[in-house]
């Protein structure tokens, strides 16, 4: 590791590609100049899902767009930055391109961790919502080997405009929205939030988990659990641009280019 380079960077939830972003190209640019602005620091960066609206790859072909994040991400993979990505529930189709391509390393399930001497707990969020039966009945048929084989096989003019179609239909429709990204409402104090719940009952069993870090919901959140433990929410990069840096000493929680 380049001595100079010592941070680690967190941020999740940009859904580039999402047709509810009003300008998208806006979203993607920013995203890209939050990556020239780490990269003189940066260690690694950890995207932790949600990143893509949709993804579904193809043995031989990738969706359209994002070509400048894209890009910026394997400036930073070239110049020795680590880039790791966590599958969301909107972006769970991603095998062996960024790898390949960018040298990602894709994470599918939540991922216990040493970064610069303090244990972290990571993940997108969604894998560890006990909450609805739907949700898990879903996800369980997203990740399935068989159905990704049989979804692969219908054309992509079908897929890519009924999974987008699907997102902004979800993102509108209120009972969906909940069941599906269970993360647009505002933030429901300690007591509701499912995040919250877990953090607190897991860190009973693994007392050793400093800093427990997730995306999904949507909000910014940093909040103590005990003297040793922390839980903090990414909040995304539709509305709060926010992304949370880790020295070794501190962690904090921030927003890009805030006016
Ligand atoms: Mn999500």
């Amino acid at each position: 590791m380049n001595s100079s380079r010592k941070k680690i960077y967190f941020a999740s939830d940009a859904h580039l590609g999402a047709r509810f972003h009003k300008d998208p190209l806006a979203v993607e640019k920013k995203l890209v100049r939050w990556l020239d602005s780490i990269k003189k620091d940066a260690a690694a960066v950890w995207l932790l899902g949600d990143i893509f609206d949709y993804w579904y790859e193809y043995k031989y072909v990738v969706p359209k767009g994002h070509t400048r994040f894209l890009g910026k991400l394997a400036e930073l993979s070239d110049n020795g930055i680590e880039i790791h990505i966590f599958i969301g529930n909107h972006d769970i189709w991603m095998f062996d391109y960024l790898p390949q391509e960018i040298g990602a390393v894709i994470h599918r399930e939540p991922l216990t961790i040493d970064l610069l001497g303090k244990r972290f707990f990571l993940a997108h969020g969604d894998e560890v919502d006990y909450r609805s039966k739907l949700f898990r009945l879903i996800r369980a048929v997203f990740r399935n080997k068989f159905c990704q084989w049989l979804y692969a096989g219908i054309h992509p003019r079908w897929t890519f405009g009924f999974a987008l179609g699907w997102s902004l239909s979800s993102r509108k429709s209120g009972l969906k929205k909940e069941a599906l990204n269970g993360n647009v409402k505002a933030y429901q104090g300690e007591a509701g939030e499912y995040l919250i719940s877990f953090a607190k009952e897991y860190l009973k069993v693994h007392p050793d988990i400093n800093f427990f870090v997730f995306g999904h919901r949507h909000i910014m959140l940093d909040l103590m659990l005990s003297k040793t433990s922390r839980l903090l929410i990414t909040g995304d990069w539709m509305q709060y641009f926010s992304y949370i840096e880790w020295d070794g000493e501190s962690l904090s929680l921030n927003q890009f280019e805030i006016e």
